[in-house]
């Protein structure tokens, strides 16, 4: 049957009407059902060594299009739909974003999902089926309102498997219902799973906000992804969702060894398991209790596991690292105590040093600790980020086992952040250098040749023109703000955490709204534009959305400053969002307090669509510097070596930030937070707090940087003048763009770490 015949099929099935009959809706269900049978009648791949990618998060997005895309089918669905004068596009906006991730490390996890399968790997998911992912996010009175979002409907990309397994909490069992999604691979017919568990009964969807009853286990284990705060009351809950996941995670994979026709003594010359952060760490305790359950006595049991297991490291925030009291592990999963006890028993046998115990005197269970002494890998996210991880925060590891560490330096899928995402680009780029960069995003780098290329360089400029239109109709139509498309398009789309210093940038948005007040008017109009959500009980990120939002409307009422300066927040900034976003980007905001972002992955996706970076020598920024070199990207702050001093209290150098708000620039832009115009528009309270805490805490050192910061902006925005120069820049962006795909990444996780085949 040919692809029509199959729809007609479908339509007529369902709805009992001709595909040209039916609404955008059911075209969408019946698209929808359609790709999912394609995917999910693909066979795995072939390999010795299976892979599991442990994650409690897979920030997926929209799939329609993806999966389309994957299984060579796009342009033929829309060539059918179109001659019946129905739009592809349209319909794919009808479908629900799964939000199953709060961002960069749940989104990561789905960028890899995509490559492994790109590359032909063995290899699964495996995380946890939310009901609700990431709250949706709305803006009323100026601050963050948080509501429900379900993204299942009856009709999803769920396949059900007919598996469950049996998951022993202290007291009582649950079952966990297994659901998959398929991940078609963009250059083979094979297809991997994304392995999602499931309570068996889940609750009846909430009434109202986003709270819910979190001692009811049994129904509300898979109701909501935890945002990334600790939120106290969820903690336990939260290690009821963490087992939960590895228990039946662990099950599903010995089963599937058996099935390969291997012993449970064979588990790591046949598996790898990946550990996306702490989240996934009790795989491991659970891993050697199957296993000595099977047969194998502990000795066997740990060698095996520590042959099986690799954790990659997502954080150098202290405070994000976890460590769970033992008491809730007993509470929740008594079979493990003795376990983590005898692991750590062990640790101590190897290095007396408390500081790299598993459990420490306060009882708590450190679960990075768990992953270095029994993974036989530690990576962290990127270059910096990993040299920081092995000479400060994890040195003491780092000198017991210095063969296991490694950096994998992240990356993107290129085949949504640019191919699916920016068509127009494409159709651009493809027509310089072939379409092999597809395949090969090294070969990018060819785009260098057509640096004195005037008539490349003015398309760029056009393509860049018709995506930031786009953009503006699309905001428009979602949130009636109008923009104008010919100002710069400074953006920056992040979740909002202190440490990412949305705040600094509220700053210059506060140092030109004065200086055009003063009649002292830019060299060309700036948007700037922000996508974020803060954590429900992050009270501070909260305070800084107010903040902005603030400012979006002192502005908007503005006719002096309205057309030199505009601010937006995009509200409900999720995956879909940044799809449309990020080729409208002129500017990529990433200014980190250097030290603190890990790696970034938006920074790559923004680079990738020809903006430019304005950004700290921070995560993977210092990688994409070294690419472009200092022509292509505004650098400025502090270095990571001088904030790690800052922070020390040995020296007498520690940071105060008193110190840098009492200069004349700074007290101003930071006293405009009081000012009667704002406190006229905002919340007194929430605007004098963050006024407090910027003053006198300033915990991420914004006042430090801030005044570097606006003047290295002000640059770039008198360069973006010089159109052709610009131009150049973008270019040089996009061509050095090949080494952040995830494909690269994927490489050589399977080179140094998995070795799959
Ligand atoms: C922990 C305990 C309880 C509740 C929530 C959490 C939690 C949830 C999510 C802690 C952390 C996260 C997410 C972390 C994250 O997204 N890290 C980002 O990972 C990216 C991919 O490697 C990096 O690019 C970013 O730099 C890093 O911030």
């Amino acid at each position: 049957m040919d692809l029509k015949e199959q729809l007609v099929q479908i339509t007529g099935e369902r709805f009992g009407l001709a595909p040209e009959q039916c609404s955008d809706r059911q075209l969408y269900e019946a698209l929808l059902t359609l790709t999912r049978r394609l995917a999910e009648s693909r066979p795995a791949p072939e390999g010795a060594r299976k892979l599991y990618y442990f994650s409690a998060e897979f920030l997926m997005g929209k799939l329609l299009d993806n999966n389309l895309l994957a299984l060579g089918i796009h342009a033929e669905v829309r060539d059918l739909l179109s001659a019946m004068g129905r739009n592809l596009d349209q319909i794919e906006e009808l479908e629900p974003e799964p939000s199953l991730g709060n961002g960069g490390l749940g989104r990561l996890a789905a960028c890899f999902l995509d490559s492994i399968a790109a590359l032909g790997l063995k290899g699964d998911g495996v995380g946890l089926n939310y009901h609700y992912g990431l709250f949706r996010q709305k803006f009323a009175d100026n601050k963050q309102m948080e509501t429900p979002d379900p993204w299942l409907e009856p009709d999803s990309w769920l396949i059900p498997t007919g598996k469950t397994f049996t998951v022993p909490f202290g007291g009582f069992e649950m079952k966990a219902k297994l659901w998959d999604v398929a991940i078609p691979s963009a250059y083979n017919d094979r297809a991997n799973r994304l392995h999602l568990f499931d309570v068996e009964e889940p609750a009846q969807p909430p009434e109202g906000g986003i709270n819910f009853d979190k001692t009811d286990i049994v129904h509300h284990l898979t109701s909501f992804l935890y945002p990334d705060d600790g939120d106290d009351a969820g903690r336990l809950l939260r290690v009821y969702q963490q087992y939960f996941m590895v228990s039946a995670g662990a099950q599903l994979i010995l089963q599937e060894l058996e099935e390969r026709g291997f012993g449970p003594g064979e588990l790591a010359d046949h598996t790898a398991i990946q550990i996306n952060d702490t989240h996934p760490s009790m795989v491991i305790p659970e891993l050697i209790r199957l296993l000595t359950g099977r047969g194998l006595t502990m000795d066997q049991a740990i060698d095996q596991v520590s042959r099986t297991c690799a954790y990659t490291n997502h954080t150098i925030l202290a405070e994000a690292l976890e460590k769970w009291p033992l008491h809730f592990i007993e509470r929740v999963a008594p079979q493990l105590v003795p376990i983590i006890r005898e692991l750590d028993r062990r640790a101590r046998e190897v290095c007396a040093d408390p500081a790299v115990a598993i459990l420490d005197g306060n009882g708590l269970v450190h679960m990075a600790h768990m992953d270095i002494h029994y993974g036989y890998s530690v990576n962290g996210v990127a270059a910096l980020h990993t040299e920081i991880l092995k000479k400060a925060e994890l040195k003491r590891f780092y000198d017991i086992y210095p063969h296991k560490f490694n950096n994998k330096t992240n990356g993107v899928t290129l085949r949504r952040w640019l191919e699916a995402c920016n068509p127009e680009l494409t159709a651009l780029i493809d027509g310089c250098i072939s379409t092999r960069w597809r395949r090969d995003p090294g070969r990018l780098v060819s785009l260098m040749e057509f640096m004195d290329n005037d008539h490349v360089l003015e398309q760029l400029l056009t393509v860049k023109q018709s995506a930031k239109e786009r953009f503006c109709r699309q905001l428009r139509e979602a949130q009636g703000v109008e923009v104008d498309p010919n100002s710069i398009f400074d953006v920056q789309i992040k979740r909002l955490h202190e440490y990412k210093r949305q705040q600094m940038n509220a700053l210059y948005v506060i140092q030109k709204y004065l200086e055009i007040k003063e009649g002292r008017l830019p060299e060309r109009p700036v948007t700037v534009i922000f996508g974020a959500k803060a954590a429900p009980a992050y009270v501070m990120a909260k305070h800084i959305i107010h903040l902005i939002l603030c400012l979006q409307r002192l502005i908007e009422n503005d006719p002096a400053v309205r057309p030199w300066l505009r601010v937006v927040m995009v509200e409900n900034y999720n995956v879909t969002w940044a799809e449309r976003l990020i080729p409208a980007a002129d500017i990529s905001e990433q200014i980190s307090l250097a030290s603190k972002e890990a790696s970034g992955t938006g920074n790559m996706k923004l680079m990738a669509n020809g903006a430019v970076t304005l950004g700290t020598l921070d995560g993977a920024n210092v990688e994409i510097a070294e690419l472009v070199g200092p022509g292509n990207i505004y650098t400025f702050g502090a270095h990571s070596d001088r904030v790690i001093r800052l922070y020390d209290d040995k020296g007498g150098q520690r940071y105060r930030s008193l110190d840098y708000y009492h200069t004349p620039r700074v007290e101003r832009l930071v006293d405009f937070l009081l000012s009667p115009e704002l406190l006229e528009i905002g919340d007194a309270k929430a605007l004098a707090a963050l006024w407090r805490d910027m003053k006198g805490k300033d915990w991420f050192m914004a006042l430090l940087d801030v005044e570097e910061y606006i003047s290295v902006k002000d640059l770039a925005v008198r360069q973006y003048g010089d159109r052709k120069s610009w131009a150049r820049k973008m270019l040089v962006n996009i061509a050095k763009s090949g080494y952040f795909s995830s494909d690269r990444t994927i490489k050589q996780y399977n080179e140094d770490i998995w070795h799959l085949s």
